[in-house]
């Protein structure tokens, strides 16, 4: 059936969009992003700039996207201002020279911060979809982030009918717009797997400026195979948890799991799947990948919900293949509910997330290296972490090949402070933080989690410092960190008396 949208190409859709204007665009990972409009945006901008003329605008997602968006535009410096999570090395360099301005900020909060005009006006919302109707239903595609909200709030909205996508996702989606306050109603999840809401966003048709249809695969990157470091962090993990059940401090049946994203996050659900102790179990997470899909194929994980699936294009394609397999057992959100800390707390949802670097009390930098430079952004880690039933922290217990120790005297940027985190695994082990002073804390992070090469000087770094419920001595607390930006090694650091 023709709809009654004027049919784009990506061009002539950039071309109405303007200079110093605030998008909305679709993308939580890579996985249901905005592609062909930003990169023909892209374009448009460096036009622009040869022409003379400034082009430049502001951009939020639902959290990071593929190359063809934050990638493409970054490298046009066309981005005045970005929020609220990247993981593109394009713009990163772009946040850390200063020319793109980043608000680092919750997933959780993007929703109800746009709706409140925090973030200013939305003037275009680009939003992928597989499916759209004549009366302004959407079906989404691989991911919900805030593309609901963004749908809603913007003035004009542009769509990308990805056919790459099949259509057959109506019904993989969940879409439940909570009510601002003073008006919210308790969000009515009780188990991981509750359908509260509508398959499609519903939006005024006539807001619809256009439709560009592509066919385009999700930028979604590959994982390194796991080595020996990952595979130990994963088993730390899963004996842990194993523990916590044979202990009765978790129940038999398990909880909900979130995991963050990366090669870690793949090797810890790995080494749960294959734990024999670990029951079949549910996750109520962030961003389901490739792991998650071959557990729950194997039958380990019963159910999983979160607001994006970022799983390769081979991987996909087999999902597509076996749609009505997965149809019961995933479902996508908005991430204000994924991410919503009254669920996490009602679930009692375990969290396993990866630091930079963890310092000995357990305050964790999750965000930015030697306390200046972004890597990619708090992300969901925040919203999971401060509501956990237990919150774990994973990372190797050094980087760089050994230059650098991630376990510090004194983070060098605070996102996770000792309050939320309850147990930090590396590859060397445990520290079950849960119950402990800062000096318990500090002799069990260092003994437990540090590497070897490490563990005596920062010792000796908390015996030095004898006063106080959390004894630091502010002249040392850095001066790892210092001595690497000199010399680029933090080994053989010499406290000073
Ligand atoms: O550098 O890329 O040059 O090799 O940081 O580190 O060990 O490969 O781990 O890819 O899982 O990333 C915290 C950044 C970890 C990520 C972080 C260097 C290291 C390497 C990457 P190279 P690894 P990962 C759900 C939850 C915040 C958001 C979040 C993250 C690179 O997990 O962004 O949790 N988390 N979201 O060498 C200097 C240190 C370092 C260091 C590591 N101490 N100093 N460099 N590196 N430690 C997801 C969402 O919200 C969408």
């Amino acid at each position: 059936m023709k709809l009654p949208f004027p049919t784009l190409t990506a061009d002539e859709a950039a071309a109405l969009i303007q200079n110093g204007q605030t998008l909305g665009c679709s993308g939580f990972t890579p996985a249901g992003a905005a592609k062909v409009i930003p990169k023909a945006l892209a374009a448009r901008a460096r036009a622009e700039h040869e022409a003379g003329r400034p082009f430049k605008v502001a951009i939020v997602t639902g959290a990071s996207t593929g190359d063809s968006l934050d990638g493409e535009l970054a490298r046009a410096d066309a981005i005045s201002w970005r929020t609220p999570y990247q993981s593109n090395k394009s713009l990163r360099d772009s946040i850390n020279k200063g020319k793109t301005r980043f608000f680092d900020m919750h997933l959780s909060h993007v929703q109800q911060q746009v709706r409140a005009g925090f973030l200013g006006q939305m003037d275009w919302a680009i939003v992928e979809a597989c499916a759209v109707s004549a009366d302004g239903q959407i079906v989404l595609t691989t991911s919900v982030g805030a593309s609901n909200t963004f749908l809603r709030c913007a003035k004009k909205v542009l769509i990308e009918l990805n056919h790459f996508h099949s259509p057959r996702l109506r019904g993989f989606h969940d879409i439940y717009e909570p009510q601002d306050p003073p008006y919210r109603q308790p969000v009515p999840i009780i188990r991981p797997s509750d359908h509260i809401g509508q398959p499609t966003v519903k939006i005024d048709p006539s807001k619809i400026a256009g439709i560009v249809e592509s066919n385009m695969a999700d930028e979604t990157g590959g994982f390194e195979p796991a080595d020996a470091v990952t595979n130990k962090i994963g088993e730390n993990v899963a004996n842990f948890l194993a523990g916590e059940i044979r202990a009765g401090r978790v129940p038999r049946e398990f909880l909900p799991l979130q995991s963050g994203v990366g090669n870690i996050a793949n090797a810890v659900l790995g080494a749960l799947g294959a734990n024999p102790e670990i029951p079949a179990f549910e996750m109520y997470s962030e961003v389901i990948q490739d792991s998650v899909v071959d557990l729950i194929r194997s039958g380990k994980i019963r159910f999983a919900t979160g607001t994006s699936l970022t799983i390769g294009k081979e991987k996909l394609q087999a999902f597509y293949d076996d749609l009505e397999f997965f149809r019961p057992r995933v479902l996508l959100r908005p991430q204000e509910i994924t991410n919503n800390p009254e669920i996490v707390r009602r679930l009692g949802i375990i969290t396993v997330n990866t630091a930079i670097e963890v310092d000995i009390f357990g305050n964790v930098n999750s965000t930015h290296v030697m306390g200046s430079n972004l890597m990619n952004g708090i992300g969901g880690s925040g919203d999971f972490t401060r509501n956990a039933y237990i919150s774990v922290f994973t990372c190797p217990s050094s980087a760089k090949g050994g230059k650098i120790s991630t376990i510090v005297p004194l983070v060098s940027h605070m996102d996770h402070s000792e309050h939320s985190v309850h147990v930090v695994v590396t590859e060397q082990g445990v520290a079950d933080l849960r119950g402990k002073d800062p000096n318990e804390r500090a002799r069990l992070i260092v003994q437990h989690c540090a590497h070897p090469e490490y563990r005596d000087e920062l010792l000796r770094y908390f015996e030095m410092a004898k006063d106080g419920h959390s004894p630091q001595t502010l002249a040392n607390a850095f001066l790892m960190h210092q001595q690497f930006l000199q010399t680029g090694d933090m080994r053989g650091v010499k406290w000073t008396p």
